[in-house]
């Protein structure tokens, strides 16, 4: 009796690691397209940098930080209307989400990546690096055109 017992519970547990074994794991799969950038029309020390994130994988994924050579440092921000009516501009409450299966839109009027402190390389014409990092994806490096606009 006690080694039918221990028989079945030795099957149960093969059947366990067989059926995690089988079942793929969700993973994200973040790729950047369109990126472009310029110069802030409302900060001087600033430029505005737009793109879009995609996510073709099948778990979400979150942006948690980036870097550039060209910047000091790297924000996610969002256009925001103020009580006088005018735009502003503040950093988003929570990190961004891109979801399983979807992509973000960072566009001129909406969100946007801050470059604080732009040195030389971000000017129009020239094409900068820019880092972003995810909490599951890690880091995806990629080219941002600056252009005059
Ligand atoms: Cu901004």
């Amino acid at each position: 009796m006690p080694t039918n017992f221990l028989y079945k519970v030795i099957v149960s547990l093969m059947l366990v690691v067989l059926l995690a074994s089988c079942a793929p794991a969700a993973a994200p799969a973040i790729s950047i397209e369109d990126a472009w950038g310029r110069l802030s029309p409302s900060t001087p020390m600033a430029g505005s940098m737009y793109m879009l994130i995609k996510n073709t994988g099948d778990a979400p994924d979150t942006l948690l930080s980036g870097a550039s050579p060209a910047c000091g440092s790297i924000e996610v921000h969002e256009m925001v209307m103020k009580d006088d009516g005018s735009m502003g501009m503040n950093l988003i409450e929570k990190p961004l989400e891109i979801p399983a299966s979807g992509e973000v839109t960072l566009e001129a009027g909406g969100l946007h990546v801050m470059c604080i402190m732009k040195n030389e390389q971000f000017s129009p014409g020239n094409t900068i690096e820019l880092t972003l990092v995810f909490e599951r994806s890690g880091e995806k490096t990629f080219s941002v055109e600056i252009r005059n606009e």
